[in-house]
């Protein structure tokens, strides 16, 4: 078993590292920013390391730095967390060619996903089903690619190889516009990400957002934790999450759990990975992979038993995975909110001190968080100060305990999404299940 991990993240996430490597007898060095000395999993931590100045790009991204807190640190593995350098390949390798544990897939397998159009090709080799498209890049063969485009049927979405999570993308309505855009967001890509390859999918124009999630053990076994709603956004940010999706029968999940199982098989894939699909009329699309811990992992964790977390040190060390899929039983549902210092209605971020905060509890209640009374949110960084987690027999009994534990949760001296959430889960749309992703965007403009 590794024996000292390295924490190169903040706030909840890097507190969620830090109880799983103490339940495994793992030692821990938090390495934070100047700005993050006060961070609760500093003061936990067996050590803790200064990385660097408060802007991410000097600190969380700093490569040479986290390097050498590594070595001087003595720790034998890094866990990126999300975020920051969780799906930097490069930065994978270095800590390999280091002679340390990257907590996360090897470089090669980050590489392949961070390019769509391979993580596609991928995809499709497993038999995991993609969206119907060029299923490689856009050549200058103009002739060829208006083809493509008339065989997919407008409208199009041109999107950037190096893209993802929404960024590098384009609709085209019809064939007259197909040309000038994919030369725009050619050059676009080629000074945003350094890489001008797009590809083209049909445009889906009213999917839901449903990920499923998997384990490996980089020696070819490979389990699925199940599936996530994640529809509930705004501009690319989740808001609520859940497990298991509404109205997805057992034959469907089965199903897509069973391809993308075989995907992780075919590549050997090691560590936690989340597939990424747009559902629309009974069919999921494959449209991109993770290849970190995500934010919503604990409502996959809650319907499991599974330990994401502790799973990801398991085949880190070398150790096989826990469970096998037979084991995997999925009970109960489990939402997500989550909390951000932010104002609930303009969406402006609200840092500050929390001169007061109250923990809501009870059965089925769970909150990953690091904040306390008197803890001050930095203004450096992602809003996100909460994860608040309700697990139920059924749907209705999570619903009903996250609405009441969003009333008894108290946070003072800062704004917060809380009155959003609480609007969101008396909502009469997402109490009926299975909303899609322009749902938020549609009702706050009501
Ligand atoms: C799409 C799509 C419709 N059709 N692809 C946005 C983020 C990136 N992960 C993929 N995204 C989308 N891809 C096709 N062919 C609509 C979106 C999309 C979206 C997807 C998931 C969650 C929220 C979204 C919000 C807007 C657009």
């Amino acid at each position: 078993m590794i024996k000292k991990v390295l924490i190169a993240n903040r706030g909840e996430i890097a507190l969620r590292i830090l109880r799983a490597c103490k339940e495994l007898g793992i030692k821990t060095v938090a390495a934070h920013s100047t700005a993050d000395k006060d961070l609760m999993h500093v003061r936990l931590a067996d050590e803790s390391v200064c990385i660097g100045p408060p802007k991410s790009a000097d600190s969380y991204l700093n490569v040479p730095a986290i390097i050498s807190a590594i070595e001087l640190s003595g720790a034998d593995a890094v866990h990126p967390g999300y975020g920051f350098l969780s799906e930097n390949a490069d930065f994978a390798e270095q800590v390999e060619k280091c002679g340390f544990i990257f907590i996360g897939p090897r470089a090669e397998t980050i590489r392949i996903m961070g390019d769509k159009v391979s993580a596609i090709k991928a995809m499709i080799k497993a038999g995991v089903p993609t969206v119907p498209g060029s299923n490689g890049p856009i050549t200058d063969d103009d002739q060829r690619t208006l083809q493509i485009a008339r065989d997919i049927g407008y409208p199009v979405m041109i999107k950037a190889a190096a893209g993802g999570g929404g960024r590098g993308m384009r609709m085209v309505d019809d064939e007259s516009d197909l040309l000038k855009t994919i030369a725009l967001t050619q050059n676009e890509a080629g000074s945003f990400f350094g890489n001008s390859t797009v590809y083209l999918e049909k445009f889906l124009g009213n999917p839901r957002h449903v990920e499923i999630q998997v384990i490996g053990d980089g020696e070819g076994n490979a389990i699925s934790l199940g599936d996530r709603d994640c529809s509930m956004q705004r501009r690319h940010q989740k808001v609520v999450e859940e497990a298991p999706a509404p109205g997805i029968t057992d034959e469907e999940r089965q199903a897509i759990m069973k391809s993308c199982i075989q995907a992780c098989q075919n590549i050997k894939y090691r560590g936690a990975g989340t597939f990424e699909f747009l559902y629309e009329d009974g069919n999921f699309y494959f449209i991109e992979m993770n290849t970190r811990v995500q934010v919503e992992h604990p409502v996959t964790e809650l319907i499991t038993g599974i330990d994401i977390v502790k799973e990801q040190l398991r085949v880190a060390s070398g150790l096989p995975l826990s469970v096998t899929q037979d084991e995997i039983k999925i009970r109960g549902h489990a939402i997500e909110c989550r909390i951000n210092a932010e104002d609930p209605v303009s969406f402006l971020p609200s840092p500050g001190k929390i001169n007061m905060f109250h923990a809501p509890g009870g059965n089925g209640i769970r909150i990953d968080s690091h904040i306390y009374s008197g803890y001050t949110v930095p203004p450096h960084y992602d809003s996100l100060i909460a994860k608040l987690i309700s697990f139920g027999a059924d749907r209705d009994e999570a619903l009903v305990k996250m609405s009441n534990a969003l009333e008894e949760m108290y946070i003072e001296g800062i704004k917060t999404n809380i009155p959003l959430q609480l609007d969101i889960i008396n909502d009469e749309g997402f109490k009926a299940g299975g909303v899609n992703i322009h749902y938020l965007e549609k009702k706050l403009k009501l």
